[in-house]
This record gives structure tokens, sequence and C-alpha cells, in this order.
């Protein structure tokens, strides 16, 4: 056979499925669902997205319009009363119609806080913000392109150098508040800076976690409206309203949407990999603190599950607390209670002078292993089944990493790799890095 006929074959078929994948977008884009949506169901938790999907656009006022008109009962579409008023009317229609033009409104919505949530208001469209930053707040910000916006920040750890350099750690653009994860506020000023008044800043996006501002009503007060998310979720709902929430309220929405279809595409990718694998490894995570293990409420117990593992600690008293120091806790190295095979430790790749994406010498990985591994001298495994990943990447990424650490048979180290580089090319705002090239596990 002529090989030369598999050419238009092969294009036809690729057209195929380009057309294909096209029509999808335009369908859900055209907004041809308008099932009713709960707080609780909306992957957008806005009152005005009337159908709970991952936008406010014309089908959320088609609904509003039609509630109004008596063609549809306001009972059922209950994020349809878009000012949280108790009514759904003109106001509604109005608020909605201010928000799809990117006009000044107050929305209101779902903080994430504390491991609960709570219904706030923020000022809307937000163009000056200041932020909590920590590795994993601004590689969520960096991704979304909420870049020039943030006019000043905390830094919990310094995030990877060579990622920020023109953004966060610019301090001409964006101030220093803080090296801890809480912003002080004195007398209108964020820590000893400024910014607030200087930058017309009318936001604050922060951490969940409510030691992240501890003075958030004196924020409030002087019209910095807080906004917590939570930063390092692997939790679908939870990724989904942190993502779309910014994305609305900066004016980055179609990248947060194509922010969450990475991730979605990832969810699914280790579902059809792992969904059905029978021998679950058993591991445990730690994160923020050497020496720890975090438990299932905390993000880094959390990505244990979310890879396909099965959490090392089941039945262990936590005693309320999010990770506990294994120095204070011999128990967890005993093997007749407990028995997991990896210790999965997140740490940021911060040497001098760069990152993770700057590259680490070897000397670096040596010394970061040395500390991060000591702390579990006592576990039986402690030489084979220790993974140190970058903070640095991106949460989705530090997933990837995690399942191909777990089921390197099903899902190769190179198969993360890959993930990570389309998440790179697409999200990283034009910044190029070859991450075969970069070290972002450490092993030995
Ligand atoms: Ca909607
Ligand atoms: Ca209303």
């Amino acid at each position: 056979m002529d090989r030369k006929i598999l050419f238009p074959v092969l294009a036809i078929a690729i057209l195929v499925a380009a057309s294909a994948a096209v029509f999808l977008v335009r369908d859900s884009d055209a907004g041809g669902d308008k099932s009713p949506s709960t707080m609780e169901q909306a992957e957008l938790k806005v009152f005005g997205n009337a159908n709970g999907d991952r936008r406010i656009d014309g089908t959320d006022l088609e609904i509003i319009e039609e509630i109004i008109k008596g063609d549809r009962a306001a009972a059922d579409y209950p994020l349809a009363d878009a000012n949280n008023d108790g009514a759904v009317d003109r106001a509604d229609a109005d608020l909605v119609e201010k928000i799809m033009k990117g006009e000044s409104a107050t929305i209101t919505h779902v903080n994430y806080y504390n491991g609960g949530e709570q219904i706030v208001t923020t000022k809307f469209p937000v163009r000056s913000a200041i932020m909590t930053g920590s590795s994993s707040a601004w590689i969520l910000t960096f991704q979304l392109g909420i870049l020039d916006e943030i006019k000043g920040s905390s830094q919990h750890g310094k995030g990877d150098t060579i990622l920020y350099r023109d953004s966060y750690l610019d301090e001409s653009k964006c101030a220093f508040l803080s090296g801890g994860n809480d912003i002080d506020f004195e007398n209108g000023r964020a820590g000893s800076s400024n910014v607030i008044i200087e930058k017309k800043v009318t936001a604050l996006i922060a951490d969940s976690s409510k030691s992240y501002i501890t003075k958030e009503k004196d924020f409030e007060n002087v019209g910095v409206d807080v906004v917590r998310v939570t930063f390092a979720s692997v939790d679908r709902p939870v990724v989904a309203h942190s993502a779309l929430l910014l994305g609305l309220l900066f004016q980055k929405v179609e990248r947060s949407i194509q922010y969450l279809e990475m991730f979605d595409d990832l969810y699914g990718q280790i579902d059809r990999a792992l969904g059905s694998v029978e021998d679950r490894v058993s591991a445990v995570a730690s994160g923020g603190h050497s020496g720890t293990i975090a438990s299932t409420t905390y993000e880094y117990g959390k990505i244990v599950m979310a890879a396909s593992g099965d959490y090392g600690l089941k039945n262990f008293n936590f005693a309320g607390a999010t990770s506990v120091k294994v120095a204070e806790q011999p128990s967890v190295f005993d093997t007749r209670l407990y028995n997991y095979d990896y210790v999965i430790q997140f740490s940021s790749f911060n040497s001098e002078g760069g990152g993770a994406y700057r590259g680490v010498t070897q000397a670096y990985c040596d010394g970061l292993w040395d500390e991060k591994v000591s702390h579990f001298a006592q576990w039986e495994h402690n030489d084979t089944g220790q993974y140190i990943i970058s903070l640095g990447s991106p949460v989705m990424v530090r997933l990837a990493y995690t399942a191909a650490v777990f089921y390197p048979d099903i899902v190769s180290m190179d198969w993360a790799d890959q993930f990570h580089q389309k998440v790179v090319d697409a999200l990283f705002n034009g910044q190029e890095y070859d991450v075969s090239e970069l070290t972002f596990v450490i092993h030995k």
C-alpha cells in the first residue's frame, strides 16, 4: 500500500476530533444547561450564577428575566437572587448585567474560612489587591494571570524566585508586607506599607486558614474586602470555586476556566488509570513544617487520597490539629499500628538565587534531603519510601507527581512531566521552561 495515503486519512481524523472539541466548547459557552443550582452544587459559588456553572453570563440573566416574568419559579433557583436580598427582581437582572459588562458592582459569594464557608460581599471588579503570599498562593494567582493587580504581598517563604521576579517579588510593583502568614494592620497601613491608600487597594486575597489575616475586620473597615480561597486544595469543588472566583473578580474568567479544565483533565486521567487499582499504596504526606505528618483535613494529607493512595495513619488521633510533629508522636512509626509505604514531603525548592524552575544544584538537593528525611529516621521504610516534591510547582502538578510516585508502572514520571509541561506551556504567562531538564521530585 502507498504510504502517502495515510496522510490525508490522518488529517481528516484530526479535523473531526478538532471540530468535535470546538462544538463541545461552544455548547457549554452557549450555556444550554439551565438547570437550577444550589450554592452547594454550584461550581462558581456566587449569587447571580443562577445555573451554577463556571461563569455569570446571558444564561443566568435569561433565567432571572424568566423568573421576573413568572415563567420560572424563584424557589427553584436560589442563586438567581444576585444581590441576596431574598427576592428575585429587576435589581438582580441589573446586577448580573453589570457583572457581565465588568462594571463596578458588589458581588455576594462564598469565602472559604477555616474549614467552613461564609457568605461575604466583595467590590467588583478587583483592579488593585494585596495578598497573603506563599508557594501555593502565588502559583495559583500566577497561573490565573493575576500579576500586576497584586500591589503588595506577605512572603511566607519566597516562592519560586525566578517565576515571580517580575511580579510578586519585584518590590517596585508589589510591596513586601510581612515575612509570615499574617499581615498586620495599623492606622490604615498593611504591615508597614502605605499601599492600601497609595494603590487604592479594594481587596485582600487570603488563604482560608484564619491564621492568615487575623485583623480581618480592620481591613474591611477601610474598604479592603477580604476574599478567602484555599490555595493548595485538591478537592474538586474547592479547586473550582477558588479558581473561578478569582477569575471572576480579576476578570480572568477564560483563564480560570482553562485552569480548571486542566485540573479536570488530570482528575480524569488519574481516575481512568488508577480508579480500579486493587493494591492501593499506603502513604502519608508532610508539608509546611519539617518533621510533621498532615491529617486528612489538611491539603497535604488530602493529596494522598486524590492520587489514589490510602491514607497511612487511619484512626490516629490528631486531636483536631491539621498535622502532628513526629518527634512528639513516636507511635506514628509503630508498624504494628500504622504500616505505610511512602512519606511524601512537600517543600519549596528555594536555593540561593533560584527555585525549582531555575534549577537546583545537587548540593542543594542533598542538603534538603538530609534535613527533611532525618526526622523520619525511626521509620522502617525511611531509606526507600521518602520523596520530596516541589511546592513551587502548581498544585495539580504536585498531584501528578504524587500519583507517579505511588504507581510508577501505571502513571510514570514521564507522564507527570508531560502533564507538567502542558501546564507550563498554557498557564505560565509566556515564561518558558523545559521541565524535563529540571528537578521537581527528590528521591534517593
Ligand atoms: Ca452561570
Ligand atoms: Ca434580589
